[in-house]
Parts: structure tokens; sequence; C-alpha cells
């Protein structure tokens, strides 16, 4: 479903509505407007309207923004006819009775991650994709550091064979905004709103992103999970990450950091670990990966580099090589600056934007889809039993 162009000849236009205006809906909202300014899309995307319940806070976030109108429930949202495709960026919770009430109305989707809350609910959202896509409706899930161009030589030199068979995978999202016990109880620290802590928030991330480098799944996983700091002051509003305690205090019902060691199918074994309390790591998604012909690692604090070893070339001068994966060779770089000109976080937002715009051009089926979405909440599902019952627990193929 896309909309007739207003000029002849100009590109068909995509009228987006997204629901949740915090921290991940600025940051779609930006690759909205940024897409079709430095990518030469087939579809032109057109920012109808932003969704949110509180009538005032939703108007001024449309004007910041950029939105055209706004609505004050999501359902107003996904029954306007106006409407290509609803993009979610709101708590876990909600995500699986936006997106199919979305898919059903026959509007595309694109859903923060984690896909869902529960297995149950990403395999409910992952049914009514199938359903979708027959009808040529089609739903992704935001993995967006996929689209770090970085990421995707990673994973480029790997399909490559330049890494050969993969041995160790090592993997570690750290960041550190709620080591302070009295850092304010955030929605991110409530089980009904986020369904895990660290495990899903940012260890989906590296379970997803491992995957994808590698072209591989995780087969089982032994698992631990920990809080440190069982209850918080309550925030005085909603403010993101950083929000200012108010009064009174309440339980942390998630997981303040997981570790698990994972068996992929492929033979190679998996070490992660997603912590909210490594001090000092601000947003380390760090990822090491050691094949029979070559390494590679990344920091995405320093999100510009990929650090390659070859290990078929003379001992005598291999070493570890520091990729600046600025070139216009390089994924995504091209649309941007010249050599050496840095990319940061946005940008992944944005390509994740022309990738999405582009299969739903060419009728392809996006990447990732909510079924892969499904299997990396089955992983974290499966390290939660782990930490519960001591014990590895399979993921199913
Ligand atoms: C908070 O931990 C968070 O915003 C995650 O929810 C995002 O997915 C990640 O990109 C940055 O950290």
């Amino acid at each position: 479903m896309t909309t007739t162009p207003d000029v002849p000849g100009a590109a068909p236009g995509l009228s987006v509505g997204m629901v949740g205006y915090a921290f991940m809906g600025a940051a779609h909202s930006q690759a909205w407007r940024s897409a079709p300014r430095f990518f030469d899309l087939p579809l032109q995307p057109r920012m109808t309207a932003l969704a949110g319940r509180d009538a005032a806070g939703v108007a001024a976030a449309a004007r910041r923004l950029g939105w055209d109108s706004t609505e004050t429930s999501w359902e107003a949202l996904v029954a306007r006819d106006d409407i290509d495709l609803v993009d979610v960026c709101t708590p876990g919770d909600t995500h699986a009775e936006i997106a199919i009430a979305a898919l059903e109305a026959g509007k595309h989707v694109l859903c923060e991650k984690p896909l869902a809350n529960t297995v149950e609910e990403a395999e409910a959202m992952a049914a009514a994709a199938e359903t979708a896509a027959a009808r040529g409706v089609h739903a992704m899930v935001g993995f967006t550091y996929r689209r770090v161009p970085a990421i995707a030589l990673a994973r480029k030199l790997v399909a490559d064979g330049r890494l050969g068979t993969i041995h160790h995978v090592r993997a570690q999202y750290l960041q550190d905004w709620i080591v302070d016990p009295e850092a304010p109880l955030s929605w991110r620290l409530d089980k009904a709103k986020a369904g895990s802590g660290a495990l899903g928030d940012i260890g989906a991330h590296i379970v997803d992103l491992t995957q994808f480098i590698t072209g591989d799944t995780v087969a089982r996983v032994s698992g631990r999970l920990r809080t440190f700091v069982d209850e918080r002051p309550l925030p005085a509003e909603h403010a993101g990450l950083s929000g200012t305690a108010g009064t009174g205090r309440g339980p942390v019902t998630v997981d303040d950091a997981a570790t698990f060691l994972a068996d992929f199918r492929g033979g190679a074994l998996g070490v992660f670990e997603a912590t909210r309390f490594a001090n000092g790591r601000k947003n380390a998604i760090r990822i090491e990966i050691n094949g029979s012909r070559g390494s590679l690692a990344f920091d995405f604090e320093d999100m510009n580099l990929l650090h390659f070893f070859d290990g078929t070339e003379d001992p005598e001068s291999a070493g570890f090589r520091r990729i600046l994966v600025t070139e216009p060779q390089h994924p995504y770089v091209g649309a941007w600056w010249p050599p050496g000109h840095l990319l940061g976080y946005e940008h992944g937002f944005t390509h994740q934007v022309v990738d999405l715009v582009g299969d739903l051009a060419s009728g392809t089926a996006p990447s990732p889809s909510f079924a892969d979405g499904l299997q990396v909440q089955r992983v974290l599902a499966a390290v939660e039993r782990s930490s519960d019952t001591h014990s590895w627990q399979e993921i199913p193929a």
C-alpha cells in the first residue's frame, strides 16, 4: 500500500504514522526526515501523523520532530485511511496489540525491539506478519545496529569467507546508566512494561547482531541474570533514560545484568554479556569473532572502525588492521560525507528507513522480519529459563 505521487513522475508517497515520541520516537523521526534527503528513495516518506496519549505533549512533539498532524490514541492512527505504515516506538507491553491491529488494517509496520515482552506475543506478531505478507503488507523489527556500516561490512567479510569457519563469538553490550542506586525507576526497570531488563533491552541487540554477522543461529544457552539494586526512587516524570527522582520508592522487577554462554548451530562457542552496571561504559557494543582464517572486532563507542585480522597473510607483517569504514565503497557510506567524515548513532536509523522503503517498493520481505524478532525472543526466554533452573536451555530451530 503506497500513495499516488502528487507530481507526475515523482516517487510515490509512503505515508507514515508513528506511535510514541520519546527517545526512540525522536531517533525514528530524524530517520524519516533525513533518509529522503540523503538517499534516492523509490518511495517518498511523508511524516503524516504522530500518536501519543497526552494531547499537549504529542502536539509539542509533532512540532519539534516534524510530523504534520497528531492523534491521541494509536487506535485512531491505525484507523486512518491516509496512513500506509505504522512505526511503533512505544514500550514493549504495547507492541503486539498495536502491530497486529496495524497489520490487520493493511498497514506496513516497523516495530522497535525487542519485538515483544513474551514469546507468546512475539508468536502472535509473527503469525500476523505472515498473514499480512500474503496480502503484500510487510513488517520489520528495528534491530537498528545491523545498519551501522562497520557491522554491515563485518557481515560481508564473514559471508565472503574471509574468517573461514567461525570458532568463537564474543559479545558484550555495556551501559552504566543505573549504576547509581538512586537513579530513578524508569519504565525500562518494570517487567510489566519492558518484559525484561538488560537482557531484552540490550542483550537482544547482541543476539541479533552476532547472528546477523555470522549468518548462524544460537542453538542452546546457559545464563545468569542478576538484579543488583532491587528498589529505587520513583521518577518525578517520565524522561527517558535520565529522568529525575520524585517521591516514594518502587521495586525493580527486571535484571540489571545478564550473562550467558551459547552454542551456535554451526559449532561456534558464544559468550555474551549485557549490563547496565558497567561503570564508565556508556553504549559499548563489543563484538569479536574468531574464525579459522581470521578475526574481526568492533566497538560501538568507536563505531566507524572495524578491526580485521587476516590470518592468511605472511606472519611477519600480519596483524589486526584498523579499517576506517568511511569509504564510498562501504555499505551506506557513499550517500553521506567524504572519507574520514564520521557517522554516528542516528545514521543506523536512517539506513533502516532506507532499507525498509527499498524493500516495500520492490515488494521484498524486509529483514529483520517479525519471525527473526521471534527467534531472538526465544533466545531471551531461554536465557531467563536457564537462569531460573540453572540448566542449559534449547532454542527450537
Ligand atoms: C536503552 O538501554 C537503549 O536506548 C536501548 O533501548 C536501545 O535499543 C539502544 O540503542 C540504546 O540504549
